[in-house]
This record gives structure tokens, sequence and C-alpha cells, in this order.
């Protein structure tokens, strides 16, 4: 029986074992040839990829070491990619980490995209395996980013199994990265934030997935208030109530005590219920997100930013620096399909 070669080729699931990878800071443990190494390790011989969870890279801890080591991946070409599981086998209980993000892109795309946001170690199991699903999606780079519990920590580091997916491989790749090109892409940003100002990597009822989508919300909210209107009988025009009976009617708002406890009296003389909610305004810096990193250059955690030219009112520029708020674009949006 014959088959198109194409459709028996299904490599879903093969190791990928290519390209190099990069260390932020050598390992100072472990098993050589990435004990010390300083520049570019080859898959084909570094102890990431070598098949076996208990050759491993390793950072001793102390005082004065980062907080967090990275190491980044150059697969050399675009692979479709199934999953990377990232194997961190403990010799004993001093070793482990507290937290690990893993982040990829594409060789078109500047941005990384993280996975599955954050992992946070749980229980105390020396063998420690963090499985990421990338759901065929494409990647070239992969960033790894391990953080200690505490100064003294070692960190290990046992196997990267980086798993092929369905799809097409890239063609006419760039050159291998060069150590200082791999340095700098340890230091890139990841995507958080979607063109509503969302969390990108989770979903969640009523989360904003298009225009038409806020519009229609819009529209639903003014038509739910559009019958609101103060019942008179119950209240006068400042929301006091009526049922509590008039005070002196005084023509500002004061305090006076009725049988024994302290009321709100509006102008008109009846008593009400202040109820407050703080800092609500659109227009407080506190919902607003810095565009950029204390080095002056642009923080790529932003899928999409609001047009300028539409939303200028979503951007400011002032002791704080220079910042967007999403909520100001969402709301000119909202007002714009009002007019
Ligand atoms: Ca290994």
């Amino acid at each position: 029986m014959f088959r198109p070669l194409a459709r028996m080729a299904n490599n879903r699931g093969a190791l990928l074992r290519t390209g190099n990878y990069y260390f932020s800071l050598a390992p100072n443990a472990g098993s050589s040839p990435d004990y010390n190494a300083t520049g570019i390790v080859s898959a084909q011989t570094g102890k990431l990829l070598d098949g076996s969870t208990t050759t491993y890279a390793g950072w001793m801890g102390n005082g004065s070491l980062p907080g967090t080591v990275q190491v980044v991946f150059d697969l050399l070409k675009d692979y479709p990619l199934d999953r990377i599981n990232v194997v961190m086998n403990s010799p004993n209980s001093y070793w482990g980490f507290k937290e690990m993000t893993v982040k990829y892109r594409s060789e078109a795309n500047t941005d990384y995209y993280y996975l599955a946001g954050k992992h946070v170690r749980t229980g105390t199991a020396l063998n420690y395996a963090v499985e990421f699903p990338l759901h065929d999606a494409v990647a070239r780079f992969i960033v790894i980013d391990m953080k200690r519990s505490h100064a003294y920590q070692h960190i290990p580091l046992s196997e990267v199994q980086i798993y092929r997916g369905v799809g097409d491989e890239g063609t006419n790749p760039g050159p291998a990265l060069t150590a200082s090109e791999l340095q700098a892409e340890m230091k890139k940003d990841g995507l958080m934030a979607d063109r509503y100002g969302q969390w990108i990597y989770e979903d969640w009822p009523g989360k904003v997935t298009t225009d038409t989508q806020l519009q229609q919300e819009y529209a639903t909210e003014a038509a739910a208030l559009a019958g609101v209107e103060l019942d008179s009988n119950v209240y006068d025009p400042y929301g006091g109530l009526k049922a509590m009976g008039q005070q002196t009617a005084s023509g500002y708002f004061r305090l006076q005590q009725i049988d024994g406890i302290w009321w709100f009296i509006t102008p008109d003389g009846y008593p009400f219920i202040l109820k407050g909610v703080d800092t609500a305004s659109i227009w407080e810096w506190g919902y607003g997100t810095p565009l950029k990193k204390t080095d002056g250059t642009p923080r790529r955690v932003f899928e999409e930013l609001p047009d300028p030219n539409v939303y200028a009112e979503a951007y400011s520029n002032d002791a704080n620096g220079e910042r967007v708020s999403f909520f100001d674009g969402q709301y000119y949006e909202k007002i714009r399909q009002r007019l």
C-alpha cells in the first residue's frame, strides 16, 4: 500500500535535540561539560538535551549570586512544538527552585510569549518536572527563568525535553545567534497584556475578545441604565430618605444627631446614608501602566497599544513617567460608540 510520504512522516512527539543554548550564569555544579560553561553549548554535547535526567547543570547558592538563573535555547530554525518538559531533579533537599517561567518566540516575531504564565514549585519531591504545552505554536528561541527560594538554595536543571508538534519547519533561517545575541534574548520581556489591557494567558467569563463585544456591552449597559430615575416618593433630590422625616432644611449638607445617632442631612433636611467608592476616577493614574523600563527602553509587554491618535487621553507623561491606561482607552472606545 502506498501513501504520500508527507502523511507518513508524522513527527509529533519527536524529541528535538538541535541547536545551541547559553547560560546567563556559568553552572558551578553538575555534570561536565556544562560545568563552568561560559559560552555557547551545543545541544549535541550539552547535558540539558542528552536524554539523561541524572546529568545536569547546577548553580550553587550563596549570598552574592543572582536570585534568578536563565538559559536560552536557539533551535536554529522555527519548529512547531507540542510541549516542553523541564526536568529539575535534585540531589538532595538543598536543591530546588521557587518558581519558573518559560517563554518563546518564533524567528519572525520579535516578542516573546510566556508559557502558562509562571510556575511556582509545589511540594518537596526531589524529582520535579514541569510540562509546558505549546499546542503546535512555532518557536525558534526558548528562554527558561529559574528563581531561587532564598540566596543559598542550589538550582538543578537536569533535562529540557523539547517535543516537536505538527506543522512546517522554518525555511531559510538566519544564522545561529552569537553569545552576545543570546544574552540579549534573555533580557527581553514577555508579552502580558492584549489589546484591551487584559492578561493574555487565561480566559474568564466576560473577557473581551472583539471590538463588537465591547460595543455590545456598552449598548447593553446603556439600555439597562436608560430607565433608571430617582423615585421622588422615596428620596429627595440629594438621595435623602423621606421616610426618615424632614429636619431643618439648611440649604447645605450637614450632620445632625437624631435619637442618639449621627446622620448626614441633605440641604432639604432629610437624613441619608453616605456610601462612597474611593478613587474610581478614570483620571486616577494608579490605573496607568509604565510604558518604559528604568533604562528608558520600551517595555515589550503589550500585544497592541491603544492608537495614540484616537485615544490620546489614554497616555500621560508626567512625574510618574510615560504611562498608558487601557481603562481610558476602553472608556473612549465606549464613548465613541455613543456618537
Ligand atoms: Ca541531562
